[in-house]
């Protein structure tokens, strides 16, 4: 009887939809009965698929704790991401925890304003460390000589971000952390799959840490990794997400828990097998996105990734921002209204970021970061994942030109 009211409940849980569809989720449809169509949407696996293995789990009774399949996970992303050693991590923010932990000294560490603010809050919650802010360059990455420039005595380490998947200028980066002894830490959330020349973007650096999150190009629900090339790092990483203990009798570093159970390790296997095809389609969208915007020509938009801009790099395609020039017929948020309401949710990937929240008042030098301060407020990332078809693009670049007047919507309305 218990189990019977158990079963019923699930199947109601399972058919329910909140009475209020919050903004944004995929729920709700457009006026004329389409989907929403969301800026991203999770690759995952098929349920015929995932059934063996979460059977195998449940019979196993071994489900966290680096267990078969997070050992497995861990294996296939070192081969994937072609580096050397690797931890997974519950999310990408406790891997930038413990990549920070792990390497960086107390003290300064020079970082970008323009992120998703789960690069710095660990920094700023811990008074071992205070972040400086730094300005981007014409890209969206940290500029090095803003970087340098920020170098005081008691700096120890650099927090850069490969926005949007582009690479930062890693050899300049690179330069900058061996003449000051700095550790360099990258926050490689947005980057997974990318490489530059043969090398995995998680090979450059002291340490990357990759997001697993739902809304990533790869993911395993919840979750991410750091990676590293040295071996007495990766020991120091697994240590501090097991609670610092090296073995039952030995407690070796104030370590927390940044643990990967066994279901979301299933699921990355499986979605690892996908990836590869869910770039290629993302790359085809992107293509797409940008010849038909070209096309248009409309002023104020300005794309912004351009891969003749990144030579010998795979770019995985994760996001597909664009720029709205302020003062032209429509800005950057008037856009993000307008495709709202027509059932897209593009998003204002980096909006507030630490410029543009009140929240970081006082944590930087008014008109310090004025390249943040601009991305921030012209930046907005189209729709764009593997679920996507060339229909949905057309929907979002019609959509896009009605809202300039340009062809599209307005000429067919
Ligand atoms: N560093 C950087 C540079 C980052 O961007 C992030 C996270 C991190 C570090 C930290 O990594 P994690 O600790 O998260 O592993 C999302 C993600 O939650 C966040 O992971 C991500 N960056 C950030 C850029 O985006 P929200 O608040 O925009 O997510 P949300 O819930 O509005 O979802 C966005 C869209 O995705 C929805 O409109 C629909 C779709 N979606 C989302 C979920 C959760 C789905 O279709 N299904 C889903 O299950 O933050």
């Amino acid at each position: 009887m218990g189990s019977g009211r158990t079963r019923r409940g699930m199947a109601e849980i399972g058919h329910a939809r909140p009475a209020e569809v919050p903004a944004g989720s995929p729920f709700p449809r457009d006026a004329a009965g389409r989907d929403w169509l969301t800026v991203t949407s999770p690759l995952l696996p098929e349920l015929a698929d995932l059934v063996p293995l979460l059977s195998d789990v449940l019979e196993r009774r071994w489900v966290t704790n680096h267990g078969h399949y997070a050992r497995a996970l861990e294996e296939a992303l070192v081969h994937y991401l072609a580096v050397r050693g690797l931890a997974l991590s519950t999310s990408g923010t406790v891997g930038l925890d413990l990549a920070v932990r792990a390497l960086i000294p107390d003290g300064e560490v020079v970082t970008t304003g323009y992120s998703f603010p789960a690069t710095w809050h660990g920094l700023l919650e811990n008074p071992r460390w205070r972040p400086v802010f730094v300005d981007v360059d014409e890209g969206f990455g940290i500029d090095p000589e803003a970087v340098e420039a920020a170098i005081t005595p008691r700096t120890r380490g650099i927090l850069a971000v490969h926005a949007y998947g582009l690479p930062c200028r890693l050899a300049r980066l690179e330069g900058i952390a061996r003449r000051h002894d700095l550790r360099l830490v990258y926050d490689a959330a947005h980057a997974f799959g990318v490489t530059v020349g043969e090398r995995g973007i998680g090979s450059f650096g002291d340490a990357s840490v990759f997001s697993f999150h739902a809304t990533k190009v790869f993911n395993t629900l919840e979750g991410g990794c750091v990676t590293t090339g040295s071996a007495a790092t990766l020991d120091r990483l697994r240590l501090l997400r097991n609670f610092g203990f090296r073995n039952e009798n030995e407690v070796a570093a104030f370590g927390s828990n940044g643990k990967m159970d066994e279901v979301r390790a299933v699921f990355g296997l499986l979605n690892l097998e996908r990836v590869d095809a869910a770039i290629e389609t993302r790359g085809a969208l992107a293509r797409r996105y940008r010849e038909r915007l070209e096309e248009l020509g409309i002023e104020e938009i300005e794309i912004g990734i351009d891969p003749a801009r990144h030579p010998g790099v795979r770019l995985n395609h994760a996001y597909f921002p664009v720029s709205v020039r302020p003062g032209g017929r429509v800005d950057r948020d008037g856009l993000a209204a307008w495709l709202r309401d027509r059932g897209i949710h593009a998003r204002k990937y980096f909006f507030p970021t630490v410029t543009t929240a009140p929240l970081y008042e006082g944590l930087f030098v008014p008109g310090s970061l004025p390249r943040c301060e601009r991305a921030s407020r012209t930046t907005l990332c189209l729709p764009l994942h593997a679920a996507m078809t060339e229909a949905d693009c057309e929907r979002v670049v019609d959509a896009v030109a009605g809202a300039f007047g340009a062809r599209g919507e307005a000429k067919a309305a």
